[in-house]
């Protein structure tokens, strides 16, 4: 099968701190990322791709390419700039300057709530892991939504659940830069569902027009061998990272499979979940009202069985086979020889994504519909003669959007997909020499020229088949 489902959405994703750079506009308070690539001294992110700015030409390209569908988030500290509290007019002004543009140029907005970029006065009480962060982000998610609900038909409350608190509480490259720390790391899922299911919560009952999902980074994990040991492993990392927030999701709760792993590895980690009845009354009233889930897939993992103590090496300058995640508790991931990887060591494996969406339509079947909401490769791409010859990216992307089709074949309800990324954009851990935009961006001189993904992009929308 090579043919979309009428109406699919070709989109192109974006996130405001990666894009947007004009870090002093406004207003603007700093979110937890500021102050700590300032004092590390090694990528700026005050200038990202200057999407702030270059907003109307970006959009501009996007319509000249058929991309009708954008992933964009509001940066919590351009409307609050300390989280709560006063509002800055300018922030609120540039968004609906931005979706205006989004709207005339043909462009559905997807908007995203929290992408990476808590407010540094929430931060510092704890983030997702104090009450205080819940409070005040379902009160920023309740302003944006009477600000912008009339214009605005899909809302994300968050984004990635699981790469936050893999960055901030396990691998260590997000702040707080703890690391290893799978209790804080549950509970911190946890507490963003609760926030999630808050959202949800406001959004039904303010009668709001429109459609609220979230999106979740889910990767398939498969054992390395046959024995029981690997395949036990595998299951403990898909628990973890996807089983957990899908259960959460969709079933309002967490099923006795998934709990009985999950309250393992908090025993081997000496932690526990605190949790009330009524978080779980939240959690099955989302579950049952969400509108879509977002999936962002980018990689699938190989496991084997592991004992010691955690050990992670984050490979976030594309030297590749330097990559090392060990949990205690959960397993270890391993090279599989038979599967290519990036330079980054992200294993390239759409079969991961095929069987990825057929789980949720299986375990969830209530899931109603799902959008892949970011895939791409990220790479050491060169501006050739005003074009990059990116086939690397071509054909990353033909193998996973056939696998959606796949599962569309299937039965699984996949109504669009959004490459990662529009335009070269900031990475939160390999700055700059991480390109995976449609089009290159000089970040001298912030001049966009499309790459041949672009046009290759641009034929698959207009046919509406995959070639
Ligand atoms: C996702 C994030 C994006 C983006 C992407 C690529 O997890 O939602 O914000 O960064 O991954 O990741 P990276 O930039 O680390 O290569």
């Amino acid at each position: 099968m090579h043919n979309f489902p009428k109406n699919f959405i070709f989109g192109a994703a974006t996130a405001a701190y990666q894009a947007e750079g004009a870090v002093n506009e406004g207003k603007r308070g700093k979110n937890y990322w500021d102050d700590y690539l300032a004092e590390q001294g090694v990528f700026d992110p005050s200038t990202a791709s200057d999407f702030y700015h270059k907003y109307p030409e970006d959009l501009a390209l996007c319509k000249e390419f058929g991309i009708n569908g954008i992933r964009i988030s509001i940066a919590w500290t351009r409307i609050f700039p300390q989280g709560t509290g006063e509002v800055d007019p300018a922030g609120v002004s540039f968004y609906h300057q931005l979706i205006d543009a989004c709207l005339a140029n043909g462009v559905e907005p997807f908007v995203t709530l929290h992408h990476f970029d808590t407010p540094v006065p929430l931060f510092k009480k704890g983030d997702w892991l104090s009450t205080e962060m819940t409070a005040a982000y379902v009160e920023f998610a309740a302003f944006c939504f009477q600000e912008y609900g009339s214009k605005v038909n899909y809302w994300i409350t968050i984004n990635e659940p699981w790469s936050v608190v893999a960055g901030q509480y396990i691998i260590g490259h997000f702040p707080p830069n703890l690391q290893y720390d799978l209790p804080k790391a549950i509970q911190s899922m946890h507490n963003m569902m609760v926030a999630h299911a808050q959202v949800v919560k406001k959004f039904k009952q303010s009668g709001q027009s429109g459609e609220i999902g979230i999106v979740h980074i889910l990767e398939s994990k498969y054992p390395i061998s046959n024995s029981e040991a690997d395949k036990s492993a595998a299951l403990k990392e898909h628990v973890l990272a996807n089983q957990f927030l899908l259960d959460a999701t969709f079933k309002g709760n967490y099923s006795e499979d998934t709990w009985s792993i999950i309250s393992g590895i908090l025993a081997e980690n000496q932690g526990e979940l605190r949790t009330t009845p009524q978080e779980f009354e939240d959690l099955q009233f989302a579950a049952e009202q969400i509108d879509f889930m977002g999936i962002n897939y980018y990689a699938s993992h190989f496991l084997q069985a592991y004992s010691g103590e955690s050990q992670i090496h984050h490979n976030g300058t594309g030297e590749k086979g330097s990559s090392v995640f060990a949990l205690k508790g959960v397993g270890e991931r391993v090279n599989n020889p038979a599967i290519p990887t990036t330079d980054w060591d992200w294993p390239i494996y759409p079969q991961g994504l095929e069987d990825m969406l057929v789980f949720v339509k299986e375990r969830y079947p209530n899931y109603n519909k799902l959008y892949v909401t970011e895939n791409g490769m990220g790479d050491k791409d060169k501006l050739v003669d005003g074009t990059v010859t990116d086939t690397a990216r071509i054909d990353y992307v033909r193998l996973h959007l056939q696998a959606i089709l796949n599962a569309v074949e299937k039965g699984v309800k996949v109504e669009g997909y959004f490459i990662w990324s529009l335009m070269d954009v900031f990475s939160w851990t390999n700055g700059y020499t991480k390109r995976y935009g449609l089009f290159y961006v000089d970040f001298d001189t912030q001049a966009r020229y499309p790459k041949e993904s672009a046009y290759w992009y641009r034929k698959m929308s207009q046919s509406g088949q995959l070639s």
